[in-house]
């Protein structure tokens, strides 16, 4: 049924360039599936350029984006920055979500998430007690409508 996608309920997922685990994807994959929306896992390791081709190509509602080996704070500000400095609107403007281990030193990290959304992110959900609330939670802010009804 990929097919009959509309663009609200696309998402890509992906980590950022330096992230080799992949485990955190195949659980975000599942989580976002169940809540409705059709997942583009791009994998791990995924250059910069390719999220931003990635997001051009499919239109999503929203780019989600995991880090997990703590370099998410470093890489993903760069990544955001990149799209959001896109020239096309379509892509500067997509909703952006980074959640998982964002830095090396634990779930203190404030200071990284700030830094995040002054980056570019729409949300930053860090290591939170409980992910696949919170990120339902942020993907409902942006459509209150819902897309799995
Ligand atoms: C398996 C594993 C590996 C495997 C990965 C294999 C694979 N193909 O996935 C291998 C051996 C390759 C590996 C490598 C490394 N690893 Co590793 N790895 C792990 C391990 C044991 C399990 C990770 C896992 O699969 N968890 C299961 C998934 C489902 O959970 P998760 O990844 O934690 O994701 C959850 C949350 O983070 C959150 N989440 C994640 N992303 C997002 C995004 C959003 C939007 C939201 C809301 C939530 C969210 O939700 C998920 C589900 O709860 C953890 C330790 C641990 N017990 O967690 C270390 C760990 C993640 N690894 C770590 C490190 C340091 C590394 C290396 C740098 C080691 C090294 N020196 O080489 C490299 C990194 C390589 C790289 N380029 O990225 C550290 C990260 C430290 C940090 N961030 O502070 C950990 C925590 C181990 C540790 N305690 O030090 N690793």
């Amino acid at each position: 049924m990929a097919g009959l996608a509309t663009p609200r309920r696309r998402i890509v997922l992906s980590t950022v360039s330096s992230d080799s685990h992949t485990w955190n994807l195949v659980f975000l994959q599942l989580l976002l599936e169940e809540s409705g929306y059709q997942v583009t896992n791009l994998g791990p390791c995924v250059p910069d350029s390719e999220v931003i081709e990635a997001v051009r190509e499919i239109r999503p509602f929203a780019v989600v984006i995991s880090s997990v080996n703590g370099h998410g704070h470093l890489d993903g500000a760069r990544l955001v920055r990149a799209l959001r400095a896109d020239r096309d609107p379509g892509v500067a403007g997509v909703l952006a979500v980074i959640g998982g281990k964002l830095g090396i030193h634990g779930t203190g990290n404030a200071e990284l998430a700030a830094e995040l959304s002054a980056a570019g992110f729409d949300a930053v959900l860090g290591e939170v007690a409980e992910p696949a609330r919170a990120l339902r939670l942020a993907l409902d802010r942006a459509a209150p409508a819902g897309v799995a009804a």
